[in-house]
């Protein structure tokens, strides 16, 4: 059985080697990503039992990444080789002052056809957490279906669902993904939203203001990227607790990965019974080592267990 079952696409990534736009690097480095094989590779250094879920192409990227995740921990057991259609790629522009930026190749991937239907093979029933994010109901109807199935299962199977809102602009456009991504993440019972991305989406000032459009969630976490990270809580008896703490303050080299490694840091705090302040504390923890490398996580980590520094927070609980 798993502690956790993570959800999503996983592509193969090229990055310049050095800070050179991709129109005239001449050397890029091959590495792979994606959200939520993020989160699983994090969680399963951490010591959990972590599952991904997903497709890939017959192909030496969908090779390099079952074969990359497996080093990490995580139980690729259930993952489908799809013969018709390719793995996902992607490029990372460098941020040259204009703003680091994802180019996709991924329309048509083999990820893109998963469907309710590959959930047939999943251990849900013996997973208490599936850990699912915004991308996918970006990526396809049939993937945007998996979602709504997913979260329809959850009571039936018995497991509960986290759900990162991880808006992607290159995907879809706001007048789309800002209804659907709401209606999902109000289906979740754990939702980990930035404030930034709320404001594109759904034109919210502040913290507070999410709170109040996302009533759904038993535990909503909303990211106010380099300052702090607040969590909602709701009880049965419906009083809303709200609890804050500060981001820990680091050179930021690249920030891609750096809300997949929160997520799973919060994750790590609450699927052990954490206080909030703590889960909190280690989401900032686990995010700032992102936020000093190039890359979304350690690369060549297998085998010695990872040390997180954890810095004394004084979280405002109110
Ligand atoms: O969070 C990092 C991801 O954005 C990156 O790994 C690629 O999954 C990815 C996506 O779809 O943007």
């Amino acid at each position: 059985s798993l502690d956790l079952l993570c959800v999503g696409e996983t592509m193969a990534v090229l990055t310049p080697d050095k800070p050179e736009s991709l129109s005239e690097a001449e050397y890029c480095l091959l590495g792979f990503g994606g959200a939520e094989s993020n989160v699983a590779g994090h969680l399963a250094e951490f010591g959990y039992r972590v599952g991904w879920a997903s497709r890939l192409g017959t192909d030496p990227f969908g090779r390099r990444i079952l074969d990359g995740l497996s080093a990490r921990g995580v139980d690729v057991g259930t993952v489908i080789s799809d013969d018709i259609a390719p793995t996902g790629v992607y490029f990372k522009e460098p941020d040259l002052g204009r703003g680091a930026r994802t180019l996709y190749y991924r329309k048509g991937s083999a990820a893109s056809r998963m469907s309710p239907d590959d959930a047939a093979s999943w251990p849900l029933d013996q997973t208490p957490w599936v850990h699912l994010s915004g991308i996918t109901p970006a990526l396809s109807a049939s993937c945007s279906d998996l979602l709504d199935y997913l979260l329809a299962q959850a009571p039936a199977a018995g497991y509960q669902v986290s759900f990162d809102v991880n808006y992607r602009p290159a995907l879809w456009g706001t007048d789309s993904a800002g209804p659907r991504l709401l209606e999902l993440a109000n289906k979740a019972a754990v939702v980990l939203v930035g404030l930034d991305e709320a404001e594109t989406l759904w034109g919210c000032a502040t913290t507070d203001e999410v709170a109040a459009l996302l009533p759904g969630p038993r535990n909503l976490v909303v990211k106010d990227s380099s300052t702090e990270a607040v969590e909602y809580l709701r009880g049965p008896d419906q009083l809303e607790r709200k609890v804050q703490v500060p981001a820990n303050r680091v050179k930021v080299i690249e920030p891609v990965g750096a809300g997949d490694a929160f997520a799973a840091g919060y994750l790590a705090g609450l699927l052990r019974a954490d206080e909030p302040k703590d889960r909190l504390a280690l989401g900032h923890s686990f995010a700032a080592w992102t936020l000093g490398t190039r890359a979304d996580f350690r690369p060549g980590h297998g085998t010695a267990p990872r040390t997180y520094e954890t810095e004394q927070h004084h979280a405002k609980v109110s």
